[in-house]
């Protein structure tokens, strides 16, 4: 049982009023809120351990290098990798992306396939449109349904021997699902292909097991699980990571430098030039901590409940759509009400404290497929409440009488 008034105390930001009003945060798929328990450890680094890492003699350097490694420990046995080295510390999703398809352009040539699906995030869009601009391959396209399930069978036709990369989001930022990625990874792996899997929207939700997945590379941001923007993980397999060239060159990621040849430093600092977001990666162990206090199964059960409260309450709502109503969905809910512009209720819904996002969500070919502009989108944290659900209901429905 989750015990969400004392949850709530955690997050200084949940008391704070907005336009007059409590706050009612639903946009946690775009980030989420910070517990006092993160909070501190960037003071506390910021108070007693600034120092660059990884350089120093002195105990200021060690202690913080101690820290840094000791959260990229956390992040490994969180996500059950084999080894601390095939985590890769970087800037979030969108970067760990691209140092993947900037490694594989040495790979890769016209007669190739790279395989993304229908529900992607523009950052698990663009930098493989980019790949395949500079190496010719071709880039297929895994079709959605209706309900907003990937077409699986669909899938199966594309797959080939010409399959290099598959893409796939773990869960979708702009509907919730909850892709089958087990499925695709072994049907992927049948094929000799490798696979992607952009965990953005999974890992607040849910804690994956990389090893068991057999997933060659997973993506994560530390904002959209309690953790500071600007920090993320990249984890992929050691013996694939050896073989692509480094993202970036620069301090750091070197085992020599001379005029005539540079050699490169083993994982993971191959892949992580420059002083990197030091107190963000010792602050995304410590969201994980806190995270893992309250426990995955637990946070999930409890999300599911305010995700099917309000998705009843809704449907009642007359002229409502929802868009993505797959069996396994995540605490998104993705909808527009008969004609009304999704930012005309959004900013009403603002005026009373009540934070959703609108628009396309970084995912244009989505709102391409169901043929509209963008939606409201309301997506829940496990320190949400129902009483916040009704409130939002209850906006809604204020709004509705404003604007029709
Ligand atoms: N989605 C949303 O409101 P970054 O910005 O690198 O931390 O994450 C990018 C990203 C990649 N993949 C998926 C599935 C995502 O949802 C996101 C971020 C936010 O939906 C902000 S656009």
């Amino acid at each position: 049982m989750i015990d969400v008034n004392k949850i709530r105390a955690d997050f200084p930001i949940l008391s704070r009023k907005v336009n007059g009003q409590d706050l009612v945060y639903f946009d946690n798929a775009a980030t989420s809120q910070t517990p006092n328990q993160v909070i501190e450890v960037i003071v506390d680094y910021y108070s007693r351990l600034n120092s660059n890492i990884h350089r120093g003699v002195h105990k200021l350097s060690q202690e913080a290098t101690d820290a840094y490694e000791t959260a990229r420990i956390k992040i490994q046995k969180h996500f059950n990798a084999a080894e601390p080295y095939e985590i890769i510390l970087t800037a979030g999703t969108t970067e760990s992306i691209n140092l993947i398809a900037s490694g594989y352009t040495k790979f890769l040539n016209p007669k190739d396939e790279l395989m993304i699906s229908a529900m992607e995030h523009h950052s698990n869009i663009v930098p493989w449109q980019m790949l395949c601009e500079k190496t010719g391959a071709h880039l297929k396209v895994i079709p959605m349904k209706l309900d907003g399930t990937l077409n699986m069978e669909a899938f199966d036709k594309l797959l080939n021997s010409k399959t290099k990369l598959v893409f796939v989001n773990h869960v979708s930022n702009a509907l919730g699902t909850v892709n089958p990625i087990k499925e695709i990874i072994n049907k992927a792996h049948g094929y000799e292909a490798l696979v992607l899997i952009d965990g953005a929207q999974a890992c607040p939700h849910i804690k994956p097991d990389l090893q068991a997945l057999d997933v060659d590379f997973y993506v994560t941001s530390a904002h959209k699980l309690c953790g500071p923007t600007g920090v993320g993980m990249l984890y992929g397999k050691a013996e694939l990571l050896k073989e692509l060239p480094p993202y970036q060159g620069g301090g750091e990621m070197i085992a020599t430098v001379t005029f005539e040849k540079t050699t490169y430093a083993d994982l993971p600092h191959k892949f992580e030039a420059g002083t990197p977001n030091i107190s963000g990666g010792i602050a995304f162990g410590a969201a994980l901590d806190y995270m893992n206090s309250i426990g995955f199964d637990t946070i999930a059960k409890y999300e599911n409940e305010l995700l099917t409260y309000c998705t009843d309450a809704l449907k009642k709502i007359d002229g409502i759509k929802i868009y993505g109503e797959a069996p396994d969905k995540t605490a998104v809910i993705s909808f527009n009400v008969g004609e009304i512009h999704p930012y005309d209720l959004g900013s009403i819904l603002d005026q009373l404290g009540i934070a959703v996002r609108t628009g396309h969500h970084c995912a244009q070919p989505v709102m391409d497929f169901f043929e509209i502009p963008g939606t409201v989108r309301a997506s829940f944290s496990f320190y949400n409440t129902f009483e916040e659900i009704d409130r939002f209901i209850a906006g809604i429905q204020k709004a509705l009488l404003m604007l029709r």
